[in-house]
């Protein structure tokens, strides 16, 4: 499945290209507005979710309700574009004054650099996070495709600042799925989401920024996703690379990650059983977060990802005039304290993209009733304890 989006954060609107869904699939604009609606909530964000009530259109792969196996075609308007007209107009003589003072962290100045643009709107317009309300429409798809084969997902925020929740929650992976989708923070520990908010508050006072870190987890995968035959083939490098992908994420682990570095490796690796899993082994433990050797192993797969503070602050950072050469504040202009509980919705819609494609490689991608006989086949085959 391939992804590709056009648009501005203050043009018309965007334009989602979902190709390689396969036909069969039962597909509502209901779906994709749940998710929409998901991205827009949380606690710190800015007034342009006020304006926004995203909602998308299809135009195209979708027949009476069932996709028909060509490309999928979804528009999302932007409402905030009756106040950007003239500055955004296709043609004409320019309006407004341009933005000339790039804001340390964001792509102001290295798009200028690369793509020669005088005003750094040029550039802001594209690289905005309202882009990622394409991912998360396209997305909502590869979801519905994986719900199909009994893969869920869901996420939490693990940290805002400097509050952090207890990692090790012990509860059922739905309870906390419940309980950080009831949270304003996306937080499933309510003691730590109190402190996130806190620290959300205290940033907006100062007129700065908050980052934090969350997870997406996947379950119910089924095994053997992903390679190791060739590089880009393994399933961890293709999560990581979605993952990356997302604006203001500056790390991803998977699994227990980083902390994997300071221990031994029999602290470090999961030690196999006999059990219910595939092939009569489990595991009692799930550092691996799911993936070994590049390659799914049948437990769920998770991802965590950091995310820095974004760079638009009201009290801006030191930076420099392209017209003039001389120091200038940041350019400042509307935008989030904290984004982290929407970066989460995000993650979810990545690694739904991440395994829908890696599913479709192994199981086929023409139609859903191919891809099921062909998953069932293989579970079956390694239920019966002799591998495909
Ligand atoms: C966003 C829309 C943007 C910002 C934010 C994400 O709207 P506006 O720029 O009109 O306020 O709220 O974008 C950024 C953080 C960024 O750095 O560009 C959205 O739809 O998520």
């Amino acid at each position: 499945m391939r992804l590709l989006s056009a648009g501005e954060s203050h043009g018309p609107g965007l334009v989602v290209i979902l190709d390689g869904v396969p036909a069969g699939l039962a597909l509502e604009a209901a779906d994709i507005n749940l998710q929409l609606r998901r991205r827009q909530g949380g606690y710190g964000r800015g007034g342009r979710m006020r304006i926004e009530q995203d909602a998308v259109e299809i135009r195209s792969g979708v027949r009476f309700g069932e996709t028909i196996g060509s490309p999928l075609a979804l528009l999302i308007a932007n409402r905030d574009w009756e106040n950007w007209r003239a500055v955004m107009a296709v043609s004409g003589e320019p309006v407004g004054d341009p933005v000339t003072v790039p804001r340390p962290g964001h792509a102001d100045l290295a798009g200028a650099l690369k793509y020669g643009r005088r005003d750094l709107r040029d550039v802001l317009e594209r690289a905005s996070a309202r882009e990622t309300a394409a991912r998360v429409a396209a997305g909502a798809v590869a979801r519905k495709l994986l719900a199909r084969l009994g893969v869920e997902i869901g996420s939490r925020v693990l940290a805002i600042g400097a509050a952090e929740a207890r990692i090790a929650d012990q509860r059922p992976w739905r309870e906390l799925q419940q309980a950080a989708e009831a949270s304003d923070v996306g937080c499933a520990d309510d003691d730590a989401a109190q402190r996130m908010r806190a620290e959300i508050d205290a940033a907006r006072e100062a007129g700065d920024t908050v980052g934090g870190v969350f997870e997406v987890t996947a379950q119910g995968v089924p095994p053997g996703l992903g390679a190791f035959a060739q590089w880009d083939l393994r399933l961890d490098g293709r999560l990581a690379q979605a993952f990356m992908s997302i604006p203001a994420i500056k790390g991803v682990e998977i699994g227990i990650g980083f902390a994997a570095a300071r221990v031994r490796g029999s602290a470090a690796h999961d030690a196999l059983v006999p059990g219910e899993g595939a092939r009569g082994v489990s595991r009692p433990t799930n550092r691996a977060g799911g993936i070994e050797g590049g390659v799914t192993n049948g437990q769920p797969v998770v991802v965590r990802a950091a995310m820095k503070p974004i760079p638009t602050l009201t009290a801006p950072l030191d930076s420099v005039d392209l017209a003039t050469g001389e120091p200038a504040p940041a350019h400042a202009e509307r935008s989030d304290v904290c984004a982290v509980p929407a970066a989460r919705v995000v993650g979810e819609a990545m690694m739904a993209l991440a395994l829908a494609d890696a599913v479709t490689d192994k199981f086929g991608g023409d139609t859903m009733a191919e891809i099921e006989r062909n998953l069932r086949a293989y579970l079956d085959s390694l239920a019966a304890g002799m591998g495909p």
